[in-house]
């Protein structure tokens, strides 16, 4: 059923495609001119697993049967670990940015608190059914969340975690309140985009608007567009929406001869100052928003960009060894390989492969990383591929093999994907669980635990964790695209 629909939208993306070509922003279709009413979100089911009783458990000895009921057990496990978590951030961090698990206390990004969990997590709750706790998380934001604060802030991730969540969280229940706060942010995060180029500075003050830090990286100025775009179709005022895909254009438009961007660029000369180029983190998003872009928002510009520049990555930054298929780090001028890292972040790649229609690639990629995870039980932050050696042994409760593991069993139904769950699940259970929420680990190869949750955990780990095992149309990926942060976004318009 799932499958139909998935088919039924590439074959839409396909019939839709066009040749590539240069873009320029002036000229570039934004497609904000075709804004329609603000509409709930009716594309998703929420926690049908929560009913599944020890008397209906064995209904049916067909194996079909037994899965899903096997899974919703899976699913509900999930959820109490994700209440679990929630509960010690109450406990100890509540109205807090974030729960630092093993000393109990919290922290706050920039020394007054943005709420960061609480919106991160709000739409993973409203997905799994915790109406409860969503309504005292949505009050607590709604009556207490102010952006009128003298601090500078970074300008992508306020967008991806909060603008994100903010828009999620209203469409799926229509609180004015919620979109009250996201405009608001997205109007103090404008100036921002005010650069010679018109790709963003990194830092913006929410209440003076002074911008700083030129230095930025693709992830930076290309993981906009799906928030404020969001935000430009619901309020019907182009402003957010033209000045992000923009900045995505610009960025676009500076690519190499060869179609690749590098990891660090200078958004007021435009000129590159690091051309290594990957999927890894600094780069990765970009990637996955000119896909995303086009799903969403139908935006052909995006369509060009994103199979131009797949075809560029697929040439250039793939990389088949006996190890299996990666994708490294080449020289975005020359294509010429610099490094064969592969990381926690990189692995989001299978799932934007997958949703983009290279469901072959796809799974190779996913099984490279799901060897990444198994070299210690527990997923590295970065490895050498070449010969599966951890170069950076920390993990901070990432998300993005787990986020491609779902993709990959919507699309296939393979269950090799549920016992990938199964082996996240244990392990995060196993080396992360404090008595006081989860913790991020300093080494996968020694176990030690860091004083960290990161909001992205309740936002994205345990959200997708809980898709593999939710019942497949939980959501429907015909409608809905995640942003960056896991934050859904019904495509109303
Ligand atoms: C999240 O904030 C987002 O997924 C972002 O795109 C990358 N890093 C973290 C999770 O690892």
């Amino acid at each position: 059923m799932k499958i139909v629909r998935c088919l039924g939208l590439l074959a839409m993306v396909a019939a839709l495609a066009t040749s590539a070509q240069p873009l320029h922003p002036a000229a570039a279709d934004s497609g904000s001119h075709s804004l329609d009413s603000p509409q709930m979100m009716p594309a998703i089911r929420t926690a049908s697993v929560a009913y599944v009783t020890s008397s209906q458990k064995g209904i049916s000895d067909d194996s079909a049967a037994q899965t899903r009921t096997a899974n919703a057990e899976t699913a509900a496990r999930v959820r109490d670990e994700f209440l679990f978590a929630w509960n010690a951030y109450k406990q100890y961090a509540w109205g807090h940015d974030e729960l630092k698990p093993l000393s109990k206390s919290y922290k706050d990004w920039y020394g007054v608190s943005l709420y960061m969990t609480p919106v991160d997590a709000l739409d993973t709750m409203i997905l799994m059914g915790l109406k409860t706790q969503a309504d005292e998380d949505r009050e607590l934001i709604a009556t207490k969340l102010s952006f009128d604060q003298d601090i500078s802030v970074k300008n992508f991730e306020i967008t991806i975690r909060l603008l994100g969540g903010l828009l999620s969280s209203y469409q799926l229940t229509g609180d004015k309140r919620l979109l009250a706060l996201a405009q608001d942010l997205g109007n103090r995060l404008l100036p921002a985009f005010n650069s010679p180029t018109g790709m963003p500075y990194v830092f913006v003050n929410l209440k003076t608007g002074a911008v700083r830090d030129p230095n930025t990286n693709p992830a930076e100025v290309g993981t906009l567009l799906i928030e404020f775009g969001t935000l430009s179709k619901i309020t019907h005022n182009p402003v957010y929406y033209d000045k992000a895909k923009r900045a995505m254009v610009e960025l676009y438009n500076r690519r190499s001869k060869i179609g690749l961007v590098g990891s660090e660029i200078n958004i007021e000369t435009g000129a590159w100052i690091n051309p290594s180029s990957n999927v890894s983190g600094g780069i990765d998003s970009y990637y996955e928003y000119l896909l995303k872009c086009w799903l969403l928002f139908g935006d052909k510009d995006c369509k060009r960009m994103w199979d131009a520049s797949l075809k560029a990555l697929n040439t250039y930054v793939a990389d088949e060894t006996a190890t299996g298929l990666w994708y490294g780090t080449v020289d975005m001028n020359t294509g010429k390989q610099i490094a064969t890292h592969w990381g926690a972040l990189d692995a989001f790649f299978a799932g934007t492969l997958a949703l983009g229609g290279d469901r072959s690639r796809a799974q190779e990629l996913e099984d490279s990383s799901f060897r990444m995870w198994n070299i210690a039980g527990i997923e590295p932050e970065e490895i050498d591929y070449s010969n599966l050696t951890i170069t950076a042994p920390g993990y901070p409760l990432r998300p993005e093999i787990i986020e491609s593991a779902y993709y990959l069993h919507q699309f296939t139904n393979n269950p090799e994907y549920l016992d990938m769950g199964h082996t996240f699940l244990d392990a995060l259970v196993k080396y992360c669980k404090t008595d006081a929420g989860y913790a991020a680990l300093r080494s996968v190869q020694t176990k030690e635990k860091e004083d960290d949750m990161e909001s992205f955990f309740l936002a994205e780990t345990l959200k997708y964790l809980y898709l593999i095992f939710a019942p497949p149309d939980t959501i429907d990926l015909k409608t809905t695209v995640f942003n960056t942060e896991a934050h859904l976004i019904h495509r109303a318009w």
